[in-house]
């Protein structure tokens, strides 16, 4: 019992302040901008310093849970760092525990104001949250010593330090002398159990570290006054889609991926929402142009049906969507401001400081490059950009689709370099020719006789020619495609298998108009997208 007590106190020495001085944070980040959130800004320092290949891990075996478990990582580390100081506190170290708890709060200070879309302002909740933490430590372990008289409670509470009174009234540098021999876990009386003022500081600052926390959270979740726009009839609306794009097979994905199913893959842990009041877009190029919302829908827009696809997306991974997108056409912007002689790189950077670069001889050589404010007959929604992203079809996501675009710089690949090419990716990553099997489902237990074996295929604007599926390595079969609006989107496609019983493995590929052949040879996502043929397995009663 006294050792758990003694066990609780010491940890609670350092945790409670490290509550007090996450509260503390995110109330002020809320209050400020919720991208200054300590909490926030380490962990988009964390993503960016990680390397590759570990990133890599993370995202293909945590998928979209990855960000949520890199914050339960940060606050673990955390809470560590802080039960170490507690037990520094409650060496006798006040002032060290003090400055160790104001320490993590200037890595935060500094995370924050290194993030690459930082205000100076930013690090005003990461201060905060050190000023509070450090004091918190010191009232908490002066409020206990100084009540450390014998106890009247048996029940012993995580408060800090029980360092007798004589050497508690001393604030000054006295802890750094005082011997662990001093705390009161040796004194005769055992001197571990609390006050009744003890708990109330404990619970007064639990409590008011979770207030501050829940209302910090609450105000950076605030949504913005707009998160609509009026979009205008589009001047060049979609081709209809000709009938048979969509096959409806059950399992199968749909040809349209609705806006709340398609994949989302960024680095932004906090999704930026700018205000459109204030949100323009400045594009570089021979001169700077800048312009509103109101400026952009003048424009005349374009719609078009384009899917998406993500470099890291595995052979038969998800990370693929296709949906209509409503916008501008990026040749007319990059016009408006000149394109610059020898500008090879437009370089488009987000409203959190993510960058991307993509080939200006690609936007401008007739395809449907846009500057997308819709998708699926709406604005996009928060996830997906809001209020303007790119989209460039037959391009991955990384170097063409960049979501909370506030900045087009026409550029040189030799003098900047975009977010992912700065760590190890291509430079050039025109989307790879693949086929996936949607249904049956991997491990599917099927009856013997006629299965439908339906998925989908993409070569983003060189357009699916054909696509096989084989069984167990033998001969390939031709596959019927669905129809397609163009070469832009992904593609439906079934095949009938007459089904024997026993285990068996499907596979497929696809080829492209360009008569190229959906490659066998297995290679990793990194640097510009995996290769190889997806399949699954399935067993027949
Ligand atoms: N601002 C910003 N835009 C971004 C990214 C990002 O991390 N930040 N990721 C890109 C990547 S890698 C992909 S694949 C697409 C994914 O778009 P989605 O999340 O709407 O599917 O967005 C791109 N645009
Ligand atoms: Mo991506």
């Amino acid at each position: 019992m006294a050792n758990l007590g003694h066990v609780a106190r010491t940890a609670g020495a350092g945790l409670l302040p490290a509550l007090a001085a996450l509260g503390g944070g995110e109330l002020a980040a809320g209050l400020l901008r919720p991208s200054s959130s300590p909490l926030v800004a380490v962990g988009g320092t964390v993503i960016d310093l990680t390397p590759t290949p570990v990133k890599e891990f993370a995202v293909s075996t945590f998928g979209t849970y990855d960000k949520i478990i890199l914050i339960g990582t940060i606050v673990a580390v955390l809470l560590t760092a802080a039960v170490l100081l507690g037990v520094l506190a409650r060496a006798g170290r006040r002032l060290r525990a003090a400055a160790g708890v104001a320490g993590l709060g200037a890595l935060g200070a500094l995370a924050a104001g290194t993030r690459p879309a930082a205000v100076p302002l930013d690090v005003v909740p990461s201060l905060v949250a050190a000023g509070v933490g450090a004091l918190t430590l010191l009232l908490l372990t002066r409020a206990s010593t100084g009540t450390a008289s014998p106890a009247k409670h048996s029940g012993a509470f995580p408060l800090g330090g029980t360092t007798p009174p004589t050497k508690d009234s001393e604030t000054s540098f006295s802890d750094e002398t005082a011997s662990p021999a001093q705390d009161g876990e040796a004194s005769p009386t055992g001197g571990t159990a609390p006050s009744a003022s003890d708990r109330r500081a404990f619970l007064v600052t639990g409590a008011g570290a979770g207030a501050a926390f829940a209302a910090g959270r609450l105000l950076s979740s605030r949504v913005p006054a707009t998160t609509e726009l009026t979009l205008p009839a589009p001047a060049s609306p979609a081709r209809p889609l000709p009938a048979g794009t969509d096959l409806r097979v059950p399992g199968l994905s749909p040809f349209v991926t609705p806006a709340a199913d398609f994949y989302r893959v960024d680095t932004a842990l906090v999704v930026p929402r700018p205000d459109l009041a204030t949100w323009t877009l400045r594009v570089h190029g021979t001169r700077t142009i800048e312009l509103t919302m109101a400026d952009v829908l003048r424009r005349g827009l374009i719609e078009r049906d384009i899917t998406l696809t993500c470099v890291s997306n595995e052979i038969g991974g998800p990370y693929a969507g296709n949906a209509r997108w409503l916008g501008v056409p990026l040749p007319v912007l990059l016009r408006e401001a000149g394109i610059p002689a020898g500008a090879d790189q437009l370089l488009s950077t987000s409203a959190d400081g993510w960058t991307c670069g993509t080939p200006v001889e690609v936007v401008m050589d007739g395809r449907d490059a846009m500057l997308a404010v819709g998708m699926n007959g709406r604005s996009l929604p928060a996830e997906r950009g809001f209020p303007a992203r790119l989209i460039v079809p037959g391009l991955y996501g990384y170097v063409s689709a960049t979501k909370w675009v506030v900045d087009l710089r026409l550029t040189r690949y030799a003098d900047e370099r975009a977010y992912w090419t700065e760590r190890g990716w291509a430079v050039d990553a025109p989307i790879k020719t693949m086929s996936r099997i949607d249904v049956p489902a991997p491990l599917k237990r099927l009856r013997a006789g006629p299965v439908r074996v339906a998925g989908v295929a993409w070569a983003q604007h060189r357009g699916v020619a054909a696509v096989e599926v084989r069984v167990d390595g033998g001969p390939w079969q031709e596959a019927t495609l669905a129809a397609t609006p163009g070469p832009d989107t992904w593609r439906q496609w079934t095949w009938t298998w007459h089904a024997t019983s026993g285990t068996h493995t499907l596979e497929t590929r696809a080829t492209d108009t360009t008569g190229r052949v959906q490659p066998s040879s297995r290679v990793t996502p990194f640097p510009d997208g995996a290769t190889g043929w997806h399949s699954v397995v399935v067993t027949v009663a």
